[in-house]
C-alpha cells in the first residue's frame, strides 16, 4: 500500500468513505499521517471529496439516511486521525467562534472548516450545531473572538444566520465582530443580502477569505 502516490491515497480514503468502510478509512490515514503526506489535502480531497460523492448518491436515490450517518461517522474519526498530523502553529492569528445555525445538525463541513483554521494558526472555539444566535453572539463576547463563523446546509435554516446579524445589531455589537458564512446553500449574494462580511465556499477558501479579513483589521487597528 505505502507504494502508493499520495494522489491515489486520497483517491482511495474517498473510495473508503463511499464505501462505508470505517476500518480502511481509518488505516489509510494512519498512513498519511505516518507518511508525512499532505493532511490537509487529504481532509478536502480525501473526506470532503468523498462525501460529495456520497451527496449525489442520496440524491440520486441510491443511499439513504442510514448510509449517510455510517459515512458521516467514517468521515469524523478519519479526520481525527488525520488532525494529527496537521501542522499546529503556536502563534495565534485570530479567534473565530465557529457553528451550525440552529435548526441545522450538519457538521462535517464545519468540522472540516474548524480544523483548517485551526492548522492555519486560528484559535477556534467550536459551539457545535444547532447553535442558537444568543449563544454565537454571547460566547463571541466572553471569548472576545475577531470573527464568527457560521454554518448552514439547508436552504430552510439559511435565514436563521440573519438573527445571528440582526442581535448583533440590536445589542450594538455589530463592529466588534466579522461575520463568516459558508455551506453548501451560501453564494456571495446570500452573504450580501444578510450583510455578513464575508462567504467562502470550502474550507481552502476559508481560511483566505479569514487571513485576508484579519490583516486588514489589524491594519485598521494600528
Ligand atoms: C451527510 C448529510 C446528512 C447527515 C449529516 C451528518 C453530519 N454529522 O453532518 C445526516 C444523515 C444526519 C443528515 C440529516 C438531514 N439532512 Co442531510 N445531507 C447530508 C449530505 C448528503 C452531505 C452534507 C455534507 O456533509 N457534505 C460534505 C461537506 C464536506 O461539505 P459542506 O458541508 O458543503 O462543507 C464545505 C463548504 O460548504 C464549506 N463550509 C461549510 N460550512 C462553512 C462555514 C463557513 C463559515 C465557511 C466560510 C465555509 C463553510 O467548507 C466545507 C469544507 O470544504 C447533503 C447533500 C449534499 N449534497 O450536500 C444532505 C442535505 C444537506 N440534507 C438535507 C436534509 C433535508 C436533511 C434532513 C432534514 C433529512 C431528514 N428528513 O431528516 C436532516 C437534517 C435534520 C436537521 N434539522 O438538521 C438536504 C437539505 C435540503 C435543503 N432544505 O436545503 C440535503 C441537501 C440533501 C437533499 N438534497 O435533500 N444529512
Amino acid at each position: 500500500m505505502t507504494e502508493l502516490t499520495q494522489q491515489q491515497f486520497f483517491e482511495q480514503l474517498s473510495q473508503a468513505v463511499v464505501d462505508q468502510d470505517e476500518t480502511l478509512a481509518e488505516k489509510i490515514a494512519t498512513i498519511i499521517v505516518r507518511n508525512g503526506l499532505d493532511c490537509a489535502k487529504a481532509i478536502e480531497t480525501g473526506l470532503g471529496g468523498g462525501m460529495a460523492k456520497v451527496g449525489q448518491l442520496y440524491e440520486t436515490g441510491e443511499y439513504f439516511i442510514p448510509d449517510l450517518l455510517v459515512c458521516a461517522d467514517t468521515v469524523q474519526n478519519a479526520a481525527a486521525i488525520l488532525r494529527t498530523g496537521l501542522l499546529q502553529n503556536p502563534l495565534s492569528k485570530g479567534r473565530v467562534v465557529l457553528g451550525t445555525i440552529f435548526g441545522d445538525t450538519h457538521d462535517i463541513g464545519k468540522n472540516i472548516v474548524a480544523l483548517f483554521l485551526n492548522s492555519a494558526g486560528y484559535e477556534v472555539l467550536d459551539l457545535g450545531k444547532d447553535v442558537s444566535a444568543h449563544l454565537f453572539v454571547d460566547e463571541a463576547v466572553k471569548w472576545n473572538a475577531d470573527i464568527i463563523a457560521v454554518s448552514t446546509l439547508m436552504t430552510t435554516t439559511m435565514k436563521n444566520i440573519k438573527e445571528v446579524i440582526d442581535l448583533l445589531v440590536a445589542e450594538n455589537k455589530r463592529n466588534r465582530f466579522r461575520v463568516m458564512v459558508g455551506g453548501k446553500p451560501i453564494s456571495h449574494d446570500f452573504a450580501t443580502k444578510i450583510k455578513a462580511d464575508g462567504y467562502a465556499n470550502n474550507a481552502v477558501q476559508a481560511v483566505k477569505l479569514l487571513d485576508d479579513t484579519i490583516s486588514k483589521l489589524r491594519r485598521n487597528e494600528r
